[in-house]
Parts: C-alpha cells; sequence; structure tokens
C-alpha cells in the first residue's frame, strides 16, 4: 500500500510499504482483507481505510518535523504491542511519508533528513550484499538454504561494488546454463539452480566469483540467509532439509554451518537456527561469534526487546533492519542505535515482496548502518534502490563503508 501526506503547504511526501515471504512470527502485524475472492485475500483495503480514516483524523494539524510524536502518537492509536488493530502496514507508510514530506519541507535530501532523526552526524554508504543464488521460500524450496550473497568487499566505492557484485551474477548466470542448472529468476532476481546441498550452491557461488575473474575471499566474501524458521519443523522438534531428505537436530545445524565456515569465503550468517532457539543461538555465536557475522532477522524481527534478549544472552552479533517488522521509523532507528551501542552491525534489509520506492537507500545511508540487502542486481523493485544508492553517491562528502571487522580476525580470508 502506498500513503500520501500533505502539508498545509501543499508538499506532499510519499512512502510505499513492503512485505515479506519468509516472515518471522514477532513481526508487526500486516494487515490484509482475507477475502479470498479479491487479490487471493491479500488486499489492503482495511488498512487503507484506517490511513483515510482514524488515521487522519488523528494527525491532522500535527507538526511534521516531530516524527517521534508522530510515530508514538500512531502507537498510541493502534493500541496493541504489534499493530494488529489498525495494521503496522497502515502505520508505517504514514510514518515513512511523514518522514519524506519533512525532508521535502526542508529541501533536504531523504538520507540528510533521516540522519537529523537518527542523531549521525556522518551518513555513510553501506557495503550491499547482493543476492546470487536463491532458495527456500523465495525459489519454491528449489534450495533449502534461502539466499547466497556476493559481498564486494574489495570495493572502494558504492558503484564499484555494484559493478563487481553484477560481474558475478552475470558468472552465475553464465556457470549455471553451461551445467544445464535452472536459470529462472526467483523472487529477488537471483537465480535458484536447484542444489541439493549447500555445500554445492557454495561451490557454485565460490566458481561463480572465480569466473568473474575475482578472488574468493579478498575481492568478494559470501553470506548466507538459512532463513532456518522455514525448515523448523516443530513436530519433530528439529530442521528439515527437503532437499537433502534429512532432518538435522540443532547441533548438527551448528556443525553444518561451522564446516562452511571452514571451507568457504564466508562473512555472514543470517538466521541459521529458529527465531525461537535461544539456547541453540548461544551455543551457535559462542562457537562461531568471533569468525563471522551472524545476524538475527526471525529472531531479532527488528525488535526492540528481542534485540534486547539477545544481547543480554550474547545472542548473534549483528541484526537486520526491515521497516516493516518494526512499524515506525522512529522505533526502527531505536533498533539501530540500540544494535549500535551493543556492538551488534545493523543490515538495512529490504523484502522479497518489494515496490519501487527507494526510502531503503536513504535510511542505510542516513542511519550510516554500513551494510545493505536489496536483493540481486535485477528486477525495478530492487533496482530502484541500487539506482538511488548510485545517485547518493554523487554526494562526494559521503564515505563508502569497509565491511566492519569482527575482534582480531580479518574477516574476508578463505
Ligand atoms: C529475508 C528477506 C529478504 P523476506 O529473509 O531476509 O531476503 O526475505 O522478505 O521474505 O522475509
Ligand atoms: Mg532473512
Amino acid at each position: 500500500m502506498e500513503v500520501e501526506v500533505v502539508l498545509h503547504t501543499g508538499v506532499r511526501g510519499r512512502a510505499s510499504v513492503p512485505s515479506g515471504a519468509s516472515t518471522g512470527t514477532h513481526e508487526a502485524h500486516e494487515l490484509r482483507d482475507g477475502d479470498e475472492s479479491a487479490f487471493d485475500g491479500l488486499g489492503v483495503t482495511a488498512a487503507v481505510d484506517h490511513v483515510n480514516g482514524e488515521i487522519a483524523e488523528a494527525l491532522r494539524g500535527l507538526d511534521v518535523e516531530n516524527q517521534r510524536a508522530i510515530d508514538e502518537r500512531l502507537r498510541e492509536l493502534d493500541g496493541t504491542a504489534n499493530l494488529s488493530r489498525l495494521g503496522a502496514n497502515a502505520v508505517l507508510g504514514v510514518s515513512l511519508a511523514v518522514c519524506r514530506a519533512s525532508a521535502i519541507a526542508r529541501e533536504l535530501p531523504l538520507y540528510r533528513r533521516i540522519a537529523q532523526l537518527a542523531n549521525i552526524d556522518e551518513p555513510a554508504l553501506p557495503m550491499p550484499m547482493v543476492n546470487i543464488l536463491s532458495g527456500g521460500l523465495h525459489a519454491g524450496r528449489g534450495m533449502d538454504v534461502q539466499d547466497f550473497l556476493a559481498v564486494p568487499v574489495a570495493a572502494t566505492s558504492a558503484l564499484e561494488a555494484i559493478q563487481l557484485t553484477s560481474r558475478v551474477r552475470a558468472a552465475a548466470a553464465r556457470l549455471c546454463a553451461e551445467q544445464g542448472l535452472p536459470t529462472l529468476l526467483a523472487d529477488e532476481g537471483g537465480l535458484s539452480p536447484a542444489c541439493r546441498t549447500g555445500e554445492e550452491a557454495l561451490e557454485l557461488i565460490t566458481q561463480s566469483i572465480e569466473a568473474a575473474g575475482l578472488q574468493p575471499g579478498t575481492d568478494i566474501a559470501i553470506a548466507i540467509d538459512v532463513a532456518a524458521s522455514s525448515l523448523y519443523d516443530s513436530s519433530s522438534g528439529d530442521y528439515h532439509l527437503r532437499r537433502q531428505e534429512r532432518h538435522f537436530s540443532t547441533a548438527e545445524m551448528i556443525d553444518m554451518v561451522s564446516s562452511w565456515v571452514d571451507r568457504f569465503a564466508i562473512v555472514s550468517i543470517e538466521d541459521p537456527l529458529d527465531e525461537d532457539d535461544w539456547a541453540g543461538w548461544e551455543a551457535l555465536t559462542s562457537q562461531l561469534g568471533q569468525r563471522v557475522r551472524l545476524i538475527g532477522d526471525d529472531l531479532f524481527t527488528t525488535n526492540s526487546s528481542r534485540l534486547a534478549q539477545g544481547i543480554a544472552r550474547g545472542v548473534a552479533n549483528g541484526v537486520l533492519v526491515k521497516v516493516n517488522q518494526n512499524g515506525t521509523l522512529s522505533g526502527t532507528l531505536d533498533v539501530v542505535a540500540e544494535a549500535r551501542a551493543a556492538g551488534y552491525a545493523p543490515v538495512v534489509s529490504a523484502r522479497s515482496g518489494e515496490t519501487e520506492d527507494d526510502f531503503l537507500a536513504d535510511l542505510a545511508v542516513g542511519t550510516g548502518a554500513g551494510q545493505i540487502k536489496i536483493g540481486s542486481v535485477r528486477n525495478s523493485e530492487r533496482l530502484a534502490k541500487y539506482n538511488q544508492l548510485v545517485r547518493i553517491a554523487e554526494d562526494s562528502s559521503l564515505a563508502f563503508r569497509q565491511l566492519p571487522t569482527l575482534g582480531t580476525t580479518p574477516l574476508a580470508v578463505r
């Protein structure tokens, strides 16, 4: 859904809201109509009515400069912890549109306005992680692990980062074609070659980096998103990897990803265990937390109290940041600040269901988050964000962030 906020001066701020396929249970609630006769039940007319009715009524006359007060008013008005009454999609659309309207009113680039709201003195361009191979719910479960991504660690600018990863994406498509593997696009524009095991997919992405004339680890590192909540089988209490026709215990999952870290140029692993497997995450973090970035997506769902719990338990060392998991811009900025204060790396992320809105690029720059995950370098809804990063990069006062190091371990060494 898309929301427009109009100021008394006539300035208009517009924003649209993304949606995920592999959603975490603890995300803010996306309100869908559920009427099977329209859009398979995915319509948002109720959420739209809330924006045009109750929300417009409550916000009319408020000062657009006061983002936090507006976001708090929206939460109060909804009255539930997960924004299920008005819908997090309704609330977020308003929150982002308010921010855009205030940027336009102040004649500021959006990332500068976000930097003001986030109290960031030095906004910076993020290091992207770019989807090359897709599986899980984004590719009809053609592979068990959801994302195999390229991180252009040798890049010194946003443009070079996009160019290097585009070379890997093109090389992967060539290799798949040569090997008779499918080259159809998955939801985020990645390829889904239907590899049976994670190792096979890791071999393929490594070969793709080499086939692009680049060095795995020093030019391009690898990131993965296991999206293990969608592999978790609550009846057996373990993980079902359908392509391998095998069940893995938590300990076996940890052993498997550890062996991948030993063998491949992996710098970060997202959601290698289920969203509520806290004990497993503790064991995993003590085993791998000094060697790679362990990013919680479904685990934290951009939720301040879940992140606080993770920090207190020493679980993970990075957090995926998705605006629609949280529900408001201010709430999202709080999660980024909380992560940063605890030394957890924030990674600003798109959803598998995206729109052409490029807000995300400005959010990553304005918060100085350091990393961004947009999907592959394909499809207009992804390219809108990459293109916006390229536009923002014309501001020569902005630095391009190298991948943050982890303790004393050189991250990008095979
Ligand atoms: C994820 C996201 C983006 P979805 O799991 O990190 O890749 O997917 O939007 O389907 O949750
Ligand atoms: Mg994820």
